[in-house]
C-alpha cells in the first residue's frame, strides 16, 4: 500500500447542476474523471485534516467502483475516518443524518436521483456540507472551477475494501467504518414520528402498499414500515436495490409509478399509496382513488405537523420552490408564520433551515422534508403521513378534501419537454425573456396577464443573489404559468413548464379541463411548438 499522485488533465465538463454533477455512465468512465471531480471536491474542504467524511449512494451501476475510489483519495487526502453505508448503500436524506449525527466534514452522495442507471444510464456524484446539505452555489461554482484547473489526484493504492463486513478497517492510516445504512435514520424517524400510534393503525388492519422502485429506500421502508411499525409483510414492494432499477425510471410519480397509481385507483385500492425516488429523497402519495399534488402534499403536511412529536410546538416558518403551487403560503398565513420562496434545488433551504426560519419545505417535483435533516426526504414524508392518519383517524382522501374545503384547491399539472435541442431551449427561454415587459395586459386563451418577471432570489440569511431561475406569468385569473430548463438532465435539453390555477370553491373539478385553457396560454405565449418543434410535451406529471 502506498499514496501516489497522479497527473491529470482537466475535463472541461465538471459543472454541478442542481443537484450534484450527473452524466451518463460513460461520461463518468472515462480515465480520471471520477478522480478528477472527487480530488477537486476535496480540494474545497481547507480544513479537512483528521475529519469524518461520509460516503455512500443509491446502490445503482457504478456505486460500489466509485466508493471504492473515493475512499483511496480520501485516505490521500488527510481524512481522519470515512463512514460507508453497507454496501455503498446510504439514501441521500441518511448520509444527510449521518453527517450531522457524526460531526462529519461533509459526504459524498452517489446518485443521479429518479433518472435511470445501468451501463448506459445515468450516474451522478453530490457534495453535500457539514450541516449535511447539498453544497451551496459558492461551494459547487468553486469546485468547478477547481475541476477545470486540475493538474494532479493524490490516492492510496491498494485492494478493495470489504463493504459488507460491518465495522473498521484502516486504508493508509485512515480509519474506514462501514455502517449499517439504515440505523441512525430509523432512530431520528422514532424521535420525530409516533411510531405507537402507527403501529395500532396497522394493528387495526390499516393496509398500504410502498413502492421502493428497486432503489435505496427498499432496505429502509421493510426495515421501518415492515420490521417496526407491523405493516403486513409484502407492504413494501420492489424492495431490493437494483443497479438498472429493473429498467425502469426509479421516479415516483403517475407516469413511472403507473402500478401503484392504477392501483390506488381501482377497486383493490389499499388505505394509502406511496412510492420514492432512486436515491429515496422523493415521494409520492396515493390516497385512494385520489393522487395528492407534492404541492399539496407540502401543505396537508403543513397544516397538520403540529400531530407529529417532532413538530408539536408548531412550525417556524414554511418555504417552497418558486415552481411549487403556493398551497403551503396559505396555510403559512393561516398559521400566522412566514412563507418563503425559493430557487428549485434543496440547496436553497438550507440557509433558511440552518437559521431556523422554517420548520417545513418542500418542492413540486415530489420532495418534501424538514429541519431534521438537509434534504428532502421521501420516507419520512409518508411516516408524518401516516401519523395524520393514525392521528385524526382519517383516511387520506378525506384529508385533502377537507383541506381544499378550508383553503381552496391549487389545481397542477406539469409538462416536461424532454431531450430538445439545447439551443432550440436557450432561444425560446430568451424570447421570453426579451417580452417580459410587453405581456401585461395581454390576453391569451381567454386569460389576461397580470406579472412577468424572470425569478431573482435574494437570500435572506446571507444576502447571496441567484437570478434567471424561471419566467414566471401571473394571470388576473389567479393562473400562473412558470417556465425554467432543468439542471439534472444528461442529453440535451429539458423544459419544464409548470401550470397552475387556485379555485376557492370548486374542488372535484378535473385539473385537465380547470387547466386547458392555462396550458393553451402557456404554449401560445413561448410558441413551444414553433420553436421545440413538439405539439405535446413527454411528460405530464
Ligand atoms: C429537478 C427538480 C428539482 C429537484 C432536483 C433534484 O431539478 O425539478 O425540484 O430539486 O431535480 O431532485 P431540475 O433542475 O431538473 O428541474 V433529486 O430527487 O435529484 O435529488
Ligand atoms: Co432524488
Amino acid at each position: 500500500m502506498a499514496l501516489k499522485t497522479v497527473p491529470t488533465q482537466p475535463f472541461p465538463d465538471q459543472k454541478p447542476g442542481t443537484s450534484g454533477l450527473r452524466k451518463k455512465v460513460p461520461v463518468f468512465r472515462q480515465p480520471h474523471y471520477v478522480e478528477n471531480f472527487v480530488q477537486a471536491i476535496f480540494d474545497t474542504i481547507p480544513d479537512r485534516d483528521g475529519e469524518t467524511l461520509v460516503i455512500g449512494g443509491d446502490g445503482r451501476f457504478l456505486n460500489r467502483e466509485v466508493v471504492q475510489t473515493a475512499i483511496r483519495i480520501a485516505a490521500a487526502n488527510g481524512f481522519g475516518r470515512v463512514l460507508v453505508g453497507q454496501g455503498g448503500l446510504l439514501s441521500t436524506p441518511a448520509a444527510s443524518c449521518v453527517i450531522r449525527k457524526h460531526g462529519a466534514v461533509g459526504g459524498l452522495v452517489l446518485s443521479a436521483s429518479h433518472n435511470p442507471g445501468g451501463p448506459e444510464g445515468d450516474f451522478g456524484i453530490k457534495f453535500n456540507t457539514r450541516n449535511g446539505g447539498p453544497a451551496p452555489e459558492s461551494i459547487t461554482a468553486a469546485i468547478f472551477e477547481r475541476a477545470k484547473a486540475i493538474t494532479e489526484y493524490r490516492i492510496a493504492d491498494g485492494p478493495d475494501l470489504d463493504l459488507e463486513r460491518l465495522g473498521d478497517a484502516t486504508v493508509e492510516g485512515m480509519t474506514v467504518t462501514v455502517i449499517d445504512p439504515v440505523a441512525d435514520y430509523a432512530a431520528l424517524m422514532r424521535e420525530l414520528v409516533d411510531f405507537d400510534a402507527i403501529r395500532a393503525l396497522f394493528a387495526g388492519g390499516f393496509r398500504m402498499r410502498f413502492d421502493a422502485m428497486s432503489a435505496v429506500t427498499g432496505p429502509y421502508a421493510r426495515a421501518i414500515l415492515e420490521g417496526e411499525l407491523g405493516a403486513a409483510p409484502g407492504t413494501v414492494v420492489n424492495a431490493v436495490p437494483q443497479e438498472d432499477f429493473g429498467g425502469h425510471h426509479p421516479d415516483p410519480n403517475p407516469v413511472h409509478a403507473r402500478e401503484l397509481f392504477d392501483l390506488m385507483h381501482g377497486p383493490d385500492a389499499p388505505d394509502f399509496g406511496a412510492a420514492s425516488d432512486g436515491d429515496g429523497d422523493r415521494n409520492m402519495i396515493v390516497a385512494p382513488g385520489l393522487f395528492v399534488t407534492p404541492s399539496d402534499s407540502l401543505a396537508v403536511l403543513a397544516a397538520h405537523a403540529h400531530r407529529a412529536p417532532g413538530y408539536a410546538s408548531g412550525l417556524a416558518g414554511i418555504a417552497r420552490s418558486m415552481p411549487t403551487s403556493r398551497a403551503a403560503d396559505r396555510v403559512a398565513e393561516k398559521l400566522g408564520i412566514r412563507a418563503y420562496e425559493t430557487p428549485t434545488g434543496w440547496k436553497f433551504f438550507g440557509n433558511l433551515l440552518d437559521a431556523g426560519l422554517i420548520t417545513l419545505c418542500g418542492e413540486e417535483s415530489a420532495g418534501t422534508g424538514s429541519n431534521h435533516v438537509r434534504e428532502k426526504d421521501g420516507l419520512w414524508a409518508v411516516l408524518l403521513w401516516l401519523n395524520i392518519l393514525a392521528t385524526t383517524g382519517e383516511r387520506a382522501d378525506a384529508i385533502v378534501r377537507a383541506h381544499w374545503a378550508t383553503f381552496g384547491r391549487d389545481y397542477y399539472t406539469r409538462h416536461d419537454y424532454e431531450e430538445i435541442e439545447s439551443a432550440a431551449a436557450e432561444r425560446l427561454m430568451q424570447g421570453l425573456r426579451e417580452k417580459l415587459a410587453a405581456l401585461p395586459g395581454q390576453s391569451f386563451a381567454g386569460l389576461t396577464v397580470a406579472s412577468a418577471d424572470d425569478f431573482r432570489y435574494v437570500d435572506p440569511v446571507d444576502g447571496s443573489v441567484t437570478d434567471r431561475q424561471g419566467v414566471r406569468i401571473g394571470f388576473a385569473e389567479d393562473a400562473r404559468v412558470v417556465y425554467r430548463l432543468s439542471g439534472t438532465g444528461t442529453a440535451g435539453a429539458t423544459l419544464r413548464v409548470y401550470i397552475e390555477r387556485y379555485d376557492r370553491d370548486t374542488h372535484d373539478a378535473d385539473p385537465v379541463q380547470v387547466l386547458a385553457p392555462v396550458v393553451e396560454a402557456a404554449r401560445a405565449i413561448a410558441r413551444i411548438a414553433e420553436i421545440t418543434g413538439r405539439d405535446e410535451p413527454s411528460v405530464v406529471t
